[in-house]
């Protein structure tokens, strides 16, 4: 029995019930409903195990974003407001710590088994604060539109990330000469034999870099059970798809994995910026890999009304695919001026940033725009790219606001 289920007889009963296969429990009220700013963008407002209520995409399985406010209350995303995403509606129901184990075989010279208290207890503990971001995280604003789920702006999230180096059970176990990839299981499955299991991989020499984690703790709590319980692999710097949750197995591979969620899902047009021209398709592609540069301002939504004439902090988030932040521009004439914005603290390179500057508008509307840069002069689009799966958008983005 997880730590989740052995908790208070509600969460237990609600944790069952979602793992089950029921609808997560709706709202009720006024309350119950939030629209995101595209077509068709009414969703429900669910509760699930241990989060407040979210923006639902699907209950079944669970996936839910956060809704955007919370970006504007710190640069750590609280666990009960993380995004979940699954693919799979196979949840395991209950997963027991004490029974629990990581196998990690393949071509290795001593194959591991080993339990959750062995993982915490016997090797080097690190720590990590990195954005886990949905390759989808804003598909909904795809124009022209595309298949897949119809997300807002909530389908990612920052957190501190605790558990073992990867490289550090990979020398314990002895990768043999040759190897080229490691591929991650989860316990989810699927419903049905036609549908692959959700497995992905990484090359050996980014497994072996030392910021991939295997983690059982996020923000200083076991792992919440959506987000991966006991154990998920962080992956920082690249899109959420490779964090791979209630991972069980772990296989060291002499050739490519060629599993369906790496040669045919999650891919992107083998262009430079990863995009085609809107409405085409590419000649060839690659799977996804590191995140792109985005900001947001979080501190005024679309079309919310502020002072003319007084001073107004603007204030938002910022990150990359782990280069960190070197400049935020903010722009609040829809990008003939820009305005460096000053940068918060420092929480690593693959964490928010967040930023805030002082404007004083004149009465009337205004659209501010956000832009920034990492020291290597990546930056964001002022055009949104284009690709068939909707994946990787970063444009500037536009918040119109009134002053009066
Ligand atoms: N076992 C398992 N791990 C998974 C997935 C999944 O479907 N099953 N989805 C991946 C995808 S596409 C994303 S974006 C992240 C989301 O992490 P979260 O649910 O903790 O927010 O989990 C990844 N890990
Ligand atoms: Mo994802």
């Amino acid at each position: 029995m997880s730590d989740v289920l052995s908790g208070n007889a509600l969460h237990r009963r609600s944790m069952l019930g979602v793992l089950a296969g029921a609808a997560a429990s709706p709202l009720l009220g006024k309350e119950a409903q939030v629209t995101l700013p595209f077509d068709n963008g009414e969703r429900p407002l669910v509760r699930l195990p241990q989060k407040r209520p979210l923006i639902a995409l699907t209950t079944r399985p669970p996936q839910v974003e956060t809704p955007f406010a919370v970006f504007n209350q710190g640069p750590i995303t609280p666990n009960d407001a993380f995004f979940v995403r699954y693919h799979l509606s196979g949840l395991p129901d209950v997963i027991d710590p004490t029974s629990y184990r990581l196998t990690l075989g393949g071509a290795v010279e001593r194959p591991l088994s080993l339990s959750l208290a062995q993982l915490k207890r016997d090797f080097p503990v690190h720590e990590i604060i990195a954005v886990n971001q949905c390759s989808g995280n804003s598909r909904g604003f795809t124009n022209p539109r595309v298949a897949g789920g119809q997300l807002g702006n909530g389908a990612m999230g920052n957190a501190r990330w605790r558990g073992v180096p990867l490289r550090v059970l990979l020398d314990r176990a002895g990768v043999k000469a040759g190897a080229q990839q490691i591929a991650f299981n989860g316990l989810d499955t699927p419903p049905v034999d036609t549908v692959p299991d959700f497995v992905k991989a990484l090359d050996i020499d980014h497994a072996r870099e030392e910021d991939v984690l295997l983690a059982w703790a996020m923000n200083g709590e076991d792992m919440p059970y959506l987000n991966g319980y006991p154990l998920r692999l962080v992956v920082p710097g690249w899109y959420g798809t490779y964090w791979v949750k209630h991972l069980s197995e772990i296989t060291v591979l002499d050739q490519p994995f060629d599993g369906y969620w790496m040669k045919t899902a999650y891919r992107i047009p083998d262009t430079p910026d990863g995009s085609v021209p809107a409405g085409t398709k590419p000649v060839s592609t690659r799977p996804i890999s590191r995140l792109n540069v985005r900001s947001f301002l979080t501190s005024h939504a679309e079309g919310a009304r502020l002072a003319a004439g007084r001073t107004t902090l603007l204030r938002g988030i910022a990150f990359s695919g782990g280069e960190g932040i070197a400049h935020v521009l903010v722009s609040t004439d829809n990008g003939v001026n820009w305005s460096e914005a000053r940068l918060g603290e420092d929480l690593g390179r693959y964490s928010f940033r967040e930023w805030q500057l002082a404007v004083t508008l004149s009465a009337g509307r205004h659209a501010i725009r956000v832009r920034a840069s990492t020291p290597r002069r990546e930056t964001q689009p002022l055009q949104p790219l284009w690709n068939p799966p909707g994946y990787m958008r970063n444009v500037v983005e536009t918040v119109r606001v009134e002053a009066a």
